[in-house]
């Protein structure tokens, strides 16, 4: 057996607009995660799923940070941090953190508890540049916003602790844009990071650009996590998320970008953390979301047609 995978669902939605994305976990294992897991030749146990107080219960707007918007600020960042150490454990431990959303606001957690020890790139697979900030956030859905609590951009009142550690703007690689608001559009082209958009990928195919952007997240890092929101896949494929964006990529070309990651993994051990997230059964067609979130995790792993 190979390296083993911890699977830690965290079933949050408190940073998405609607409800659903929080039966993440539950779908993605049902799909066969760990059948798949295990044909890619490694070993998965199950840590199970962080607890979650039920939104019904909250206000929303309590704990606003002192400029913007930032709805369930006080349940993300308490989620985030159990989520952080939970993250960092596995790693002490020798395991690998793979992470089931929820919401892609658990990113927060997951690249904070593995940038504790070491510098740590990043690629997001994600229709959206997640780079709002409460203060320019159109939503107030923290789910935009992972990126910038990460690299400690905006203010986040509850949630200033946020900044991971080991991350640097600069190893950064999105992969996949194509829904970006007026405000974050200026935040990301003045950034350091690298961003691939869809035109990328229709001019240079999918494979290239994936190598550009390991390239960019392994430069001067020790390992890379690997951020997969289920929306960056065109909406035929991938029809339960909670924010569909028409334009996407394909099932073969979402495969291919995994396969190239773990055949660098498998090369060079590049891989620390992962999250799979945005996956809301409520929306999709007979499991279909989760069935593909859980086929390219195992293709993230090695596993391999033939
Ligand atoms: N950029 C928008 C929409 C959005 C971001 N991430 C998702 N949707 N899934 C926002 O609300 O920040
Ligand atoms: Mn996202
Ligand atoms: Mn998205």
């Amino acid at each position: 057996m190979g390296e083993t995978v911890r699977i830690i669902g965290a079933p949050m939605d408190y940073g998405a607009n609607r409800r659903g994305v929080d039966m993440g976990p539950s779908a993605i294992r049902y799909a066969g995660l760990a059948d798949g897991l295990e044909e890619a030749g490694v070993d998965p146990i199950d840590g199970g799923d962080l607890l979650m107080p039920r939104a019904e219960e909250r206000d929303p707007d309590a704990d606003q940070p002192s400029r913007g918007n930032a709805k369930f600020l006080r349940e993300i960042a308490d989620v985030c941090r159990r989520l952080g150490d939970e993250v960092a454990d596995t790693i002490a431990d020798g395991t690998f953190p793979l992470v089931l959303g929820g919401d892609h606001a658990v990113a927060i957690g997951s690249m904070h508890g593995s940038s504790r020890n070491s510098d740590l790139g990043a690629i997001w697979f994600d229709a959206h540049a997640d780079l709002n900030t409460p203060g320019t956030s159109p939503s107030g859905n923290v789910h935009g916003m992972p990126l910038a609590a990460a690299l400690g951009r905006g203010v986040f009142g509850e949630m200033d602790w946020a900044r991971a550690p080991g991350i640097r703007e600069e190893s950064i690689a999105y992969v996949g844009l194509r829904s970006i608001d007026e405000r974050e559009r200026e935040l990301v082209r003045e950034s350091e990071m690298t961003a691939f958009t869809m035109a990328d990928i229709d001019q240079r195919g999918m494979t290239s650009v994936v190598e550009d952007a390991l390239a960019v997240a392994t430069d001067g890092t020790d390992g890379i996590h690997v951020s997969l929101d289920l929306d960056w896949l065109d909406p035929k494929a991938a029809p339960g998320v909670g924010t569909p964006v028409r334009g996407g990529v394909t099932y073969r070309e979402a495969h291919s970008a995994l396969e190239t990651v773990s055949r660098r993994h498998e090369r060079d051990g590049v891989l620390r953390s992962m999250d799979v997230v945005e996956v809301n059964p409520i929306l999709d067609e007979a499991n279909e979301t989760a069935t593909l979130a859980a086929e390219l995790t195992a293709s993230a792993f090695g596993k391999r047609i033939l």
